[in-house]
């Protein structure tokens, strides 16, 4: 609400001055060489892109506003009674004003989504007629871009606004699709899972999480502290990400938030970025059939050898940019170390997580051998009897959210244009090095 668009209002000219004499005085320096293999190889190191809101460095990992995530996570402020982790309210607070969040500050974030959140009765009824076979994720995108016609960006640009004013519709709609998600997202679980049934009733003394959770009928106080810590972790990883960089583009276009973040969505549905934590679950629950909850070393290395035999990657393991353990990882793993160390699950991730890399390293093609992200929040979910492996990315995508739409309002505050890289065919880029 009123306090991060006051504070985005103060901050936004400051930040456009700089912009603009970054532009003046350095527009014409090289800061990266393009080599032919980054053209055909996904872009991979090339430094491309602008982001605000985070950054990664290959071994420490994500920082937000330049504080390292695990900071971030001591730091924010715990807002209900009892809670042992800090909010994704105060998580997007930071990440689009760049300021810590006072408690004060997150609670009026949790005020204003709680005021914003209710779902058109036709977007529900959309999700209510979506045949089950339809993947939440799909669900995801669907229901994101049918809600469209609420986009007070569409209205704004239609009737003509300025261009320096972008920003704050794109802030209006960011909020109001972040404060509709956890409802959206629990309709499509009530429609997948469970025919329908579960309550879409906000409660004004929940705060996000806490909504979020009763709704998937898991209103647990520990389950509400994981989904916090959860949410915080997922939210931002720069903007190269596929999540992230779909989101952009398509904002770029002047597409209004509800579709950008319905083609992040399309992104972040693909096994080698979000579904990863849907397919580790599948992997180790095949593992667990096949070898049992406490198998010997060996039989564990036996079976990674057979899944990469198989010509499968290992999933939640590796990184495109990471070359250490994913601090996310870790964070995790702490949790479970505080709440659940006895979870057959978590004592089989956390054993995995010395014997895998081991195996990949020797295939001598494997940029980063350790765990990503995705590799411990299957088991958590578990642990607290959100089962339903299929609606594990939607949680990624709800989380996402608060990264890519803060970096979609700042997108617009500094007048991103239009994304359109050149291309060259294989007889171009031929041609390009035989005249070189
Ligand atoms: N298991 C087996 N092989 C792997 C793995 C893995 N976990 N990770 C990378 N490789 C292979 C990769 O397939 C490639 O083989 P080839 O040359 O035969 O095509 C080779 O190692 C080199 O790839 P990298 O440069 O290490 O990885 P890249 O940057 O291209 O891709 C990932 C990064 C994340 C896509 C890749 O590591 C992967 O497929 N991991 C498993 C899926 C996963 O966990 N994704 C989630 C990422 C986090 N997220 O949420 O988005
Ligand atoms: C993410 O969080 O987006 C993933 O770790 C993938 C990435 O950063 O490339």
């Amino acid at each position: 609400g009123k306090g991060i668009k006051a504070k985005l209002a103060k901050k936004i000219p400051i930040e456009r001055e700089k912009f603009l004499g970054i532009k003046c005085l350095h527009g014409q320096k090289i800061i990266g060489q393009i080599s032919v293999n980054s053209v055909i190889g996904g872009m991979r190191g090339l430094p491309l892109l602008f982001c605000e809101t985070s950054s990664l460095d290959k071994n420490k990992g994500i920082y937000y506003r330049g504080k390292l995530l695990k900071d971030v996570c001591a730091k924010l402020p715990r807002v209900q009674e009892g809670t042992q982790e800090g909010t994704p309210e105060g998580c997007f607070f930071l990440l689009t004003t760049g300021l810590m969040p006072t408690k004060k500050e997150a609670q009026e974030v949790t005020k204003e989504w709680l005021k914003r959140g209710s779902v058109p009765r036709y977007c529900l009824r959309m999700i209510d007629s979506m045949d089950k076979r339809v993947h939440p994720m799909a669900q995801l995108c669907a229901a994101s871009a049918c809600l469209n016609p609420q986009s007070q960006f569409v209205e704004a640009y239609t009737k003509g606004a300025r261009r320096a004013d972008y920003w704050k519709y794109a802030y209006e709609d960011s909020m109001n699709l972040i404060a509709m998600l956890p409802t959206v997202a629990a309709s499509i679980y009530a429609n997948v899972f469970k025919d329908g049934e579960g309550s879409r009733e906000v409660n004004h003394k929940e705060d996000w999480s806490g909504n979020f959770c009763r709704m998937l009928g898991l209103p647990e106080k520990d389950f509400v502290d994981l989904m916090r810590l959860y949410m915080i972790l997922h939210a931002d990883h720069e903007s190269g990400n596929v999540s992230a960089h779909a989101c952009h583009l398509v904002g770029t276009a002047l597409s209004d938030p509800f579709l950008s973040f319905s083609a992040s969505m399309c992104g972040l549905a693909g096994p080698l970025h979000g579904l990863a934590n849907q397919e580790v679950l599948v992997w180790l629950t095949k593992l667990r059939k096949a070898i049992g909850d406490d198998p010997s070393d060996e039989e564990l290395k036996k079976f990674i050898d057979d899944t990469l035999k198989g010509g499968q990657v290992i999933p939640g393991y590796g990184h495109a940019v990471l070359r250490d353990t994913d601090p996310r990882f870790v964070l995790q793993n702490e949790f479970a170390m505080k709440h659940c160390k006895d979870d057959p699950g978590v004592k089989l991730v956390t054993r995995l997580w010395k014997i895998i890399p081991e195996v990949l390293k020797k295939l001598n093609k494997v940029a980063n051998p350790y765990p990503n992200v995705d590799a411990h929040s299957g088991v958590l979910l578990q642990h607290y009897c959100l089962k339903e492996l299929k609606f594990y990315t939607v949680l990624f995508g709800v989380s996402r959210a608060l990264g890519v739409l803060s970096q979609l309002i700042w997108s617009r505050a500094l007048g991103a244009p239009i994304e359109r890289p050149k291309s060259f065919s294989s007889t171009e880029i031929c041609r390009f090095i035989n005249e070189a």
